[in-house]
């Protein structure tokens, strides 16, 4: 059974290839996209087992996703291939300066119509993390309910449960956004905001006030991501800002967080403190916004070692 468990939809992704406007946009690359697969990627790449929990369309975008996604090492015995609706699809926008922007096909998509019921209890028994986000949550209700039966299992087997709220506001509105993840917090143990997530979730602006918010609110370690700065973690006993690595130019920072999630979760499979993992996390993190795609840019262990000066690479 895999270490990390996690769950929620990936879609095939058309990622513009050139940048500007979505409507004279002439050329994509088909990729993938998900933030759940992207954790469990880069939770592969950096040397664990992953398993990913979904459901995808019975067309050629389910069998393209799950191939790449296996490819990569996380075990999709868990996906249910659903013959009543299709794979869902993204498209992504992008401007010169690295920013984009997301246009969804994904209502009614097979992920949404995910139910408690393709959770099989047995697959938990053994993991040591289930990763979960807020997009989850956002897609469906039977999907919201999904969440609530995978935290009731992973707490039945002591799994702590890490979380990202990953809020995207073209699912749902703030207020419901709030509401949900907010009602969240108290089961799970790690979080991971973003600082605008923060700021929308507790209504403080400055990272020590969010994770302050959240830790009161139940969750049992906080790491608020800050970009390129860096993160600020807090956990009942400790407490630290931990900068970023600058990095020359943002490529794609569409799956940064997701990198971040990964590269703490690593950290914490190794045995290392917080703030070591908070260090890993930032740094797959940045190697994650250098590669147009969500999980391209996703380093291994040994890539991380080199971006951080620990180890030499031959390059001919
Ligand atoms: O975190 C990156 C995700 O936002 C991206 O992969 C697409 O999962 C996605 C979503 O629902 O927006």
């Amino acid at each position: 059974m895999p270490e990390v468990v996690t769950l929620g939809e990936t879609m095939v992704l058309f990622n513009s290839m050139n940048t500007g406007p979505m409507k004279y946009v002439t050329h994509f690359a088909k990729q993938i996209a998900g933030a759940e697969t992207n954790f469990a990627i880069g939770v592969c790449r950096l040397g664990h087992t992953a398993g990913w929990i979904s459901r995808v369309g019975k067309d050629e975008f389910g069998k393209y996703i799950v191939s790449f996604v296996r490819g990569e090492g996380v075990d999709t015995s868990q996906v249910k291939v659903d013959s009543e609706a299709p794979t869902g699809v993204l498209f992504k926008e992008r401007q010169e300066e690295g920013e984009s922007k997301v246009y969804y096909y994904r209502k009614g998509s097979a992920a949404s119509r995910m139910t408690p019921e393709d959770i099989d209890p047995n697959y938990l028994q053994g993991a040591k993390y289930l990763h979960i986000s807020g997009i989850t949550p956002a897609l469906s209700d039977s999907c919201y309910e999904t969440i609530l039966e995978a935290i009731r299992i992973a707490k039945s087997r002591n799994v702590t449960i890490s979380f990202d709220p990953n809020i995207r506001l073209k699912l749902w509105s703030e207020e419901r956004a709030r509401e949900v993840i907010m009602g969240l917090i108290p089961e799970v143990d790690i979080v991971l905001p973003g600082l605008e997530e923060g700021r929308l979730l507790v209504g403080a602006n400055e990272p020590e006030e969010i994770a302050a918010s959240l830790l009161k609110a139940g969750a049992k370690i906080v790491a608020v991501k800050c970009g390129a700065k860096g993160a600020y973690y807090a956990a009942g006993d400790s407490a630290e800002f931990i900068p970023g690595y600058p990095v020359a130019r943002v490529v794609d920072p569409v799956g940064a967080g997701d990198g971040f999630a990964a590269g703490f979760i690593s950290g914490l499979l190794k045995g290392w403190s917080y703030s070591e993992s908070v260090k890993l996390a930032n740094a797959v993190g940045a190697r994650a916004t250098q590669v147009i795609g969500d999980v391209e840019g996703l380093p291994t262990f040994e890539e991380v070692e080199v971006f951080l000066g620990q180890r030499k690479e031959i390059e001919r």
